[in-house]
């Protein structure tokens, strides 16, 4: 948690550039933002509150650090990319980004951040890509604001799983989608807390956060968008989740099997014959990163059963901050060719690097 990150890895030392590919960022005023809703007790939302009461004003070492590197899209990330061979970073908005807000405040901050960041990304453009953030709590205008992103250079859309608890199937978003699709723009569903109606076994024993709650929340969102049809309506929309799919690889034979007897049993209502299984969206329409499991068999058992081309690295600057991971990630019994597309070429097809 600290020895590693001792180890210095150098960029340039292997034959593929290292692309990392979900890393958080946030304007100092994001912080103040939560303070302020904290303080007035404005967010029903149990866990959100014990989360930012925590990183707001724990002394660890490790907040200390995850603080100073959200808030630097310059020279303390920049040296932190090179100490552990990063060349470039694909930077997102941090968790759960403007969603707790209120709508107007949402739409506002959301835009504040997109020109933040596009500003203080100009510090190195070479190694600083980033994503639009949107407001999903007034779905018009974040579909306005994903082609503003996009014409401003940014290259996808950072979404942080629910919003208020409730989820991009509900047709009153689709509107988010059908910019993102007509724009070729990927959208990153980043994980979040469980909501409210969700989060109390969670938090009872500490399993609300990145250590599982997060992967919970967000593969029941990754499943309830395919479930709905979401990818019917928008076949070529493209859609990016972490943290080696949440887990969702790894259910995917129960998940065909046991959708496909919901539907011909005609068992929900909701849940309506589709045009391909879950697992064909999940490899025509999805891609996955590594994102906080630096773990060769996971990664391989993701390559086998998604595809060498839809699995991407990222480290999950600043809240995994370990070069020793990249050292370990270069070392992986695996060919130059398909190290290269999980590095490098994957990272630049999705996101136009
Ligand atoms: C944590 C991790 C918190 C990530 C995050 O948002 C977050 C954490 C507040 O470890 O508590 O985005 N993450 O992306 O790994
Ligand atoms: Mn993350």
């Amino acid at each position: 948690m600290t020895d590693q990150a001792q180890i210095k890895v150098a960029r340039g030392s292997k034959p593929y550039l290292r692309i990392a590919t979900e890393e958080g960022f946030c304007p100092p005023e994001l912080l103040t933002a939560y303070r302020k809703l904290i303080e007035k007790n404005a967010v029903d939302d149990p866990a959100f509150n014990t989360m930012f009461r925590f990183y707001l004003d724990s002394p660890s070492a490790r907040v200390r650090q995850i603080n100073n590197g959200l808030v630097s899209v310059g020279e303390f990330r920049l040296k932190q990319m090179d100490d552990a061979g990063i060349d470039k970073a694909i930077l997102s908005l941090t968790s759960p980004g403007v969603q707790v807000m209120e709508k107007d405040d949402a739409v506002a901050f959301a835009a504040y951040a997109n020109d933040w960041l596009f500003s203080e990304m100009k510090s190195a453009p070479d190694r600083f890509y980033g994503l639009t953030a949107i407001a999903p709590q007034d779905p018009a205008a974040a579909a306005k604001e994903i082609e503003r992103g996009h014409h401003m250079g940014l290259r996808g859309v950072i979404i942080n799983s629910h919003t208020k608890g409730e989820y991009l199937d509900d047709k009153k978003f689709w509107d988010i989608f059908a910019a993102a699709e007509a724009l070729g723009t990927p959208i990153y569903l980043h994980p979040q807390t469980p909501p409210k109606d969700m989060s109390r076994p969670f938090l009872e024993r500490g399993l609300d956060g990145a250590i599982f709650g997060f992967a919970v929340e967000t593969s029941l969102h990754m499943l309830r968008i395919i479930i709905a049809g979401v990818f019917d309506r928008f076949p070529k929309l493209t859609m990016v989740i972490g943290h080696l799919g949440e887990a969702i690889p790894f259910w995917l034979y129960r998940l065909d099997y046991m959708h496909r007897a919901g539907v011909v049993s005609q068992r929900y209502e909701s849940m309506k014959p589709l045009k391909r299984t879950i697992s064909e969206y999940m490899k025509e329409n999805v891609y996955i990163t590594n994102s906080g499991v630096a773990w060769e068999p996971g990664i391989k058992f993701c390559q086998q059963v998604l595809g060498v081309d839809r699995v991407l690295y990222a480290m999950d600057y600043p809240y995994q901050y370990e070069p020793g991971e990249v050292a370990k990630l270069d070392e992986m019994d695996m060919s130059d060719a398909d190290k290269k597309k999980f590095f490098q070429t994957n990272a630049e097809k999705v996101f136009r690097v």
